[in-house]
């Protein structure tokens, strides 16, 4: 069960805050306007109340954030790096607070929120603090975009906030971030992270609410750049709607990535990278590789291995330090997962799976073979822990399935042979493609896709300069100074 010093201090945090959630303006709390409720998935109950962001508030927010935006940009690069570097600090020092808040609310393993979620958000701020140090020697001449709008999703909620906002200030860009409605409760917290280090007001800027809040970010005329990570169809929405505004604009949408493993495969490994690739974080992970491709000499074999592990897969409670799986995000999306299966079902494919709780919000772990390229299941990003299993015959047969697919974010490749690896990772159409390896993530590495799967790169230096405007494309004039 839970350690109860972890949902101790965990619980005075959400007592100290039963009177609701404001937004986080100008450098503090506004007073809770109209509330919904936020909830833990796995205990399905209530956990806080935050508050609907109205199109006054998201106003108010771009205003706190240009009035700071040229004084945050005029700051040297080692003064703004400082902030940066406090940031990280503070974060370290409630690290665990911020990780039980994290499974708390959107239902992942503690063990990821401690070992994953959260040292890579510090590890975003001290990589970008190191670049608000180099910025002027390593990119003469860009300016900063002025100020960012920030749209972000449920999955990761701190660290795609991480992802947003470090960069973002590393820049001398001041933000009005949004986090996902279902999860907002760590960006709040890190709002009070941001009191606490003595960040210039107005520059971090965190307005809660849902698509309706998200649509006035979008269409705010006191925004120079727009980034978002979520779905597709809303990806494709915030295109529309802002083309022609003059905001510079990133998206980071769906996947449907391949898993491809060859016959002369660690079949070991590559079934704990299968686990790695689907049942991290529920399969709730934009590159999740939710396709696995095997090659056919080795398919039962591979199958044989995979089932086996899937039975020591324990999902349950998120704040046990032994669960593997936690609980789904939401119901709508649990609704969403149990209708996509079906239909695969209802198709003809074969569905395995391991045990999951009946009560809370919970998907068990489950393979699904015997589909049809056409296939719902081979086609849709499902969000869940469902992972399909096809076979192939010769590397350009993986290659075809591996790219018969309208998305292009990520890819894993499994095999001994070298050559082979990188002859079909120059030939994938992935934005990022593992080798022997899946969902490995550094703030030093430009992540991003193809295809419906988005554009624009986050972290590393492609990450860093989609926050800048390049002397050579920019306007004469523009609203960003530096
Ligand atoms: O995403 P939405 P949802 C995929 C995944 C999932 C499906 C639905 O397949 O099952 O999307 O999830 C804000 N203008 N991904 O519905 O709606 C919203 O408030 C401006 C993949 O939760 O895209 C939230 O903050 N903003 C993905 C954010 O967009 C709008 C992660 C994401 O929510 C808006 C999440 C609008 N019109 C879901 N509508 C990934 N790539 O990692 C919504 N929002």
């Amino acid at each position: 069960g839970p350690a109860p010093e972890d949902t101790a201090e965990a619980q005075a945090w959400l007592d100290g805050h039963a009177g609701g959630f404001g937004h986080f303006i100008n450098g503090k709390f506004t007073d809770p306007g109209t509330m919904f409720d936020v909830c833990d998935p796995a205990r399905e109950k209530v956990l806080a109340r935050v508050t609907q962001g109205t199109v006054a508030d998201v106003d108010r927010a771009v205003a706190a954030a240009r009035a700071a935006q040229p004084g945050w940009a005029k700051l040297s690069g080692h003064a703004r790096a400082r902030h940066l570097y406090a940031l990280a600090r503070h974060i370290q020092q409630h690290a665990r607070l911020l990780a039980v808040i994290e499974s708390l609310d959107s239902g992942k393993p503690i063990r990821e929120s401690r070992d994953i979620d959260i040292p890579l958000v510090a590890r975003h701020f001290y990589h970008h603090a190191g670049w608000a140090e180099i910025l002027k020697d390593e990119l003469p001449g860009h300016t900063a975009h002025g100020v960012c709008g920030q749209i972000i999703p449920w999955n990761f909620p701190l660290l795609m906030m991480a992802w947003k906002i470090a960069p973002a200030l590393a820049a001398g860009n001041t933000v009005v971030l949004k986090p996902a409605e279902y999860t907002p409760l760590t960006a709040l917290a890190f709002a009070e992270i941001v009191v606490e280090c003595g960040l210039p007001k107005g520059v971090v800027n965190i307005v809660t609410g849902d698509w309706e809040t998200g649509a006035a970010i979008v269409a705010h005329d006191g925004i120079d750049k727009l980034a978002f990570t979520g779905s597709t169809d809303v990806g494709r929405l915030i295109r529309r709607q802002s083309a022609g505004s003059g905001k510079a604009l990133t998206l980071e949408l769906g996947g449907k990535s391949p898993f491809i493993v060859f016959d002369d495969a660690d079949l070991d490994a590559a079934v704990e990278g299968v686990v790695d690739a689907i049942w991290f974080n529920q399969g709730q992970v934009c590159c999740a590789g939710s396709r696995i491709l095997v090659a056919e000499s080795v398919a039962p074999r591979f199958e044989t291995l995979l089932r086996a592990r899937m039975t020591t897969l324990r999902t349950g409670d998120p704040l046990d330090k032994n669960t593997d799986v936690g609980a789904i995000v939401h119901p709508s999306q649990l609704a969403r997962i149990r209708a996509l299966v079906a239909e695969g079902q209802a198709e003809g494919a074969v569905v395995h799976q391991s045990d999951a709780p009946s009560q809370g919000c919970f998907f068990p772990p489950t393979l699904v073979t015997g589909v049809q390229p056409a296939s719902v299941l081979s086609t849709e990003e499902i969000f869940g822990p469902v992972v399909t299993l096809t076979t192939f015959r010769t590397p350009s047969d993986a290659l075809a399935l591996a790219n018969n697919t309208r998305y292009g974010l990520a890819a894993s490749i499994w095999s001994e042979n070298v050559n082979l690896c990188l002859d079909i990772a120059g030939k994938v159409n992935a934005g990022i493609v593992w080798i022997n390896c899946t969902n490995i993530f550094d703030a030093g590495a430009g992540f991003g896709g193809y295809r419906e799967s988005g554009f624009g790169r986050e972290g590393g230096r492609e990450g860093m300069r989609a926050y800048l405007r390049d002397p050579a494309l920019a306007p004469k004039k523009g609203k960003g100074t530096t």
